[in-house]
């Protein structure tokens, strides 16, 4: 008589669970959110705020024309591999859609060569292709660390972004943007010029 209690009892406890999940389940699908996108390999997110000019930007409104000096190496900040002292996305570089854009890239790290160029690369900055995304929006032998912009070289581009949009200022020597030799390029459609962020003390 015992056994059999036992085994009615674990019967018991078999259906409960069973129909324990069951209702479970089916209490939990219509709940259920839909999982965010995951991030991965995203980048950091934009800066935004106040826009700035600060003296490395200018911009004349009536020729519509932008001149900015990067200088990379501007601080031995990650091992010289910075652009003005920014890295990771830190600043937001913004120029007027249809403005001729001269970036002006002085090369100060004491070893190395590096580039600049626009890109349409915002998440995975491990092998960026160093295509220009607007005719002459890159420096010469941008992946070359023999050729391109030497320690104590200036490297000059001219180009005419007419495209709006979000986009990448990215340094093409090999390695170098995947830890962090990048900052954020807009080309505004309203017509803004200025920088945005700052880099991290
Ligand atoms: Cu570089």
């Amino acid at each position: 008589m015992k056994r059999l209690a036992t085994l009615l009892s674990l019967n018991l406890i078999l259906v409960a669970c069973g129909g324990g999940g069951d209702a479970d389940s089916s209490a939990e699908e219509p709940a259920a959110e839909p999982a965010p996108a995951p991030a991965a390999n995203a980048g950091p997110s934009m800066p935004g705020g106040a826009m700035t000019m600060p003296d490395w930007y200018s911009y004349d409104e009536g020729s519509n024309a932008v001149e900015i000096t990067l200088t990379a190496g501007q601080t031995s900040r990650n091992n010289y591999w910075n652009y003005n002292g920014a890295i990771n996305g830190e600043i937001a570089v913004t120029v007027p859609v249809g403005a001729t854009v001269t970036i002006n890239m002085v090369n100060n790290d004491p070893a190395m060569a590096h580039s600049v160029g626009v890109s349409r690369e915002m998440a995975n900055f491990a092998m960026v292709n160093p295509e220009p995304v607007f005719p002459g929006s890159i420096t010469d032998n941008p992946q070359s660390m023999t050729q391109g912009g030497l320690p104590g070289e200036t490297q000059t581009i001219t180009f005419t972004p007419d495209e709006a949009g979000d986009y990448t200022l990215v340094c093409f020597v090999p390695g170098h943007s995947a830890v962090g030799m990048w900052i954020y390029f807009v080309v505004s459609a309203e017509g803004e010029a200025g920088v945005q962020g700052q880099p991290a003390a």
